[in-house]
């Protein structure tokens, strides 16, 4: 090739290989392979290479960043950007809409565009080439970003048009790339952003290109300022396309009825999104319009913000106070400034344990990003680091308990700090809270308040005493705001309760790990709690619900001697302790009369007993016709003669296993 050859072979390569990334970037509908844009890719590069003065600053091979910035220079915007006044609510959206029509006659229609939380940046397109990109700063001067906003594939570095074009749009991170980014951030070890904007933010304002190229911004475009005799925004939008830019949806309304209802439905469906949307943009399609309506000092009269109720909020964190649980774990709790998230006023979060509070580097006076996680509990999910007081220092949890000053421990290969004292108040409080609430044994009459007020009078030194406070009748009576109507029922909701399915006092016990849903479980494959006490982890883990640690729990919590006591107290005062019949003879085996003979690995005869009686079944000791089958182990003898004898069936100790385990009978 000659060099004119060569240029003409680059220029076709650029072309093609914008084409491509213009298919894939912007409409999302790649049209090669990647390795064949690869192959292309390498031959422009080589060209280049090897062709030095037909560089080109805005090749598609610059689009991995250049050379590091010491600052970024300031650029004066040719037009000032403004911003956007909020509607919160349908009211707020017929407010704009009234004083609109005061000013205006005739048909209005109303624009909705998706409404970014990025980054408004202006960039400037000259002869077809993208001269400059800024950020918004104070909408009048911003700063001059060109190297970075060159690294967004989805923004074309030539376009169409040979004049002078300003476009505006909103640089944004979409939530694959937040949730890759934040994947790395890890693995270096640095601190994760708190959401997508501060990271499309802080990529952005790279002084490093290289840095931002990676980071995988993309952008939306949604104005255009032109002379290009556009006449209003749906068609700017569609001119924006033509020039191979990426919008957001547009969708046109003809009355505010409909733009609320579009909302609202919007609202629904953001999720479904791949980027972040925190609201819609309301326009008056027409620019004459919006010429009549004209501006305010900092915002169009002819556009409002709708703002979706805020799913992540910003607010200062006052102060750390320090829990203890039941199981004597310590928590800390950051009490904040109450903010609006999801429709909610939240005004404080936990922020579990140590590690949590080092790995985001949470401080009180820090002004700190709040959410709700999974839409329901408050969390804290990072620090806005840029307003952190001088005076914050690093906040670590107490030496000792708050509350009985014993000391605290953190075990090895765990997270939680405990407070090691076994009748740490704080505790019992927890504990008797959790022993009379509904999902336990369900004890109407306990305030809060009395609680800990019986603790303290000595009424109530384990959660077995509950069933001795009509002992102490007299006492609760003077209590000031009880009276004795309300002891009367405090005393009776205690008895009844004695007869509650035998799960809740599972539930009650608090245990570890053992959470409504398992003590159902164990209730229902352990037919007491003798039954339930005797049993081994390899028996508990047999159970499907049951995990590794829940048993180690379990079985950890039947060993303690104070267990062993309080059990037996529940027994004498008349506890339930037994699984409603109807739940074990609904069970596998119910009905069914099981042998065992021979030597298992895997149970003890006691331990398969227990098994078997759990799920309904009755284990015998002889064979006999009345047999349903017989579980032989290793060197079973006449058992085993007898029942080939009658017929009867035999299953291994892996068959029967296998049976349980399916939950269905083979035989
Ligand atoms: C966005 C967004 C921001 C034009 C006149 C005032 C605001 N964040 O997505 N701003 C605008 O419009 C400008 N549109 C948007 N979609």
């Amino acid at each position: 090739m000659n060099k004119e050859e060569i240029r003409q072979r680059i220029e076709a390569l650029r072309t093609q290989l914008n084409a491509y990334s213009h298919a894939y970037y912007v409409m999302d509908q790649p049209v090669i392979p990647d390795s064949e844009y690869d192959v292309l890719y390498n031959e422009l590069l080589n060209l280049e290479r090897e062709n030095p003065e037909f560089e080109d600053a805005l090749s598609p091979t610059k689009r991995v960043g250049g050379a590091v910035l010491s600052a970024f220079e300031k650029v004066a915007h040719t037009q000032p950007l403004l911003s956007l006044d909020n509607a919160y609510d349908a009211d707020d959206l017929r407010a704009f809409d009234t004083r609109i029509k005061k000013e205006l006659t005739g048909q209005v229609t109303y624009t909705l565009e998706h409404k970014i939380d990025g980054l408004t940046v202006a960039l400037l397109y000259e002869g077809g080439r993208l001269v400059r990109g800024a950020t918004r700063g104070d909408g009048v001067v911003g700063e001059d970003v060109t190297e970075n906003v060159k690294t967004i594939r989805s923004l074309p570095l030539a376009i169409d048009y040979q004049g002078r074009l300003e476009v505006r749009g909103e640089v944004f991170l979409s939530k694959g790339q937040f949730e890759k980014l934040n994947e790395t951030q890890a693995l270096l070890g640095k601190t994760p952003f708190a959401n997508p904007r501060n990271a499309a933010a802080g990529s952005l304002r790279q002084l490093d290109s290289k840095i931002a190229a990676a980071r995988g911004l993309d952008v939306f475009i949604f104005d255009v300022l032109s002379d290009a005799g556009i006449g209003d925004q749906l068609t700017a939008f569609e001119a924006l396309k033509g020039y191979g830019f990426k919008t957001t949806e547009i969708i046109s309304c003809d009355s505010i009825d409909a733009v609320i209802e579009h909302v609202a439905l919007m609202n629904d469906k953001r999720n479904a999104l791949a980027y972040d949307i925190d609201g819609l943009v309301i326009k008056i399609n027409d620019f004459e319009q919006r010429r009549a309506l004209g501006v305010t000092a900092k915002s169009p009269r002819w556009a409002v913000a709708y703002k979706f109720p805020a799913q992540q909020a910003t607010t200062v964190i006052r102060e750390i106070q320090v829990q203890v649980g039941r199981t004597g774990v310590i928590t800390p709790l950051a009490i904040f400034d109450p903010v609006l998230v999801a429709g909610s006023r939240i005004s404080k979060a936990t922020l579990h344990n140590q590690d949590y509070i080092d790995e985001k580097d949470i401080r009180v006076g820090d002004t700190v990003f709040v959410q709700k996680a999974g839409d329901v509990i408050p969390a804290v999910v990072g620090v806005d680091l840029s307003k952190r007081p001088n005076e914050a220092i690093r906040f670590v949890l107490p030496e000792t308990c708050p509350v009985c000053e014993a000391e605290t421990v953190r075990k090895e290969g765990e997270a939680a700090l405990r407070c090691v004292n076994e009748s740490c108040p704080a505790k019992l409080e927890r504990l008797l809270m959790h022993f009379v609430s509904r999902t336990a044994m369900n004890i109407d009459g306990f305030g809060e308040a009395f609680v800990a007020q019986f603790i303290d009078m000595g009424l109530i030194e384990t959660i077995a005493d509950v069933y001795c406070l009509h002992e102490h009748r007299e006492k609760l009576v003077n209590i000031e705001g009880f009276g004795e109507k309300s002891v009367q029922k405090l005393l009776e909701a205690i008895e009844k309760s004695k007869g509650n399915d035998y799960y809740r006092l599972i539930v009650g016990l608090g245990i570890p790990l053992i959470g409504e849903k398992a003590a159902k479980t164990l209730a229902k494959h352990f037919e007491s709690m003798d039954l339930l006490m005797a049993a081994d982890e390899a028996r508990l883990t047999a159970i499907d619900e049951i995990g590794a640690k829940m048993a180690h729990s379990l079985v950890h919590y039947f060993s303690l001697s104070e267990t062993r006591l309080l059990i037996e107290r529940f027994k004498s005062y008349g506890l339930n302790m037994k699984t409603d019949k109807k739940m074990v003879t609904g069970g596998l085996l119910s009905g069914k009369t099981v042998v065992v003979t021979g030597t298992l690995i895997r149970y003890s005869r006691d331990g398969i007993k227990d098994l078997i009686e759990s799920l309904g079944g009755k284990a015998a000791g002889s064979v006999s016709a009345k047999t349903t089958f017989v579980v032989v182990g290793e060197n079973a003898g006449s058992k085993a003669d007898k029942a080939k004898e009658l017929g009867i069936p035999m299953l291994s100790e892996e068959a029967f296993e296998r049976m349980i385990e399916n939950g269905e009978m083979t035989i």
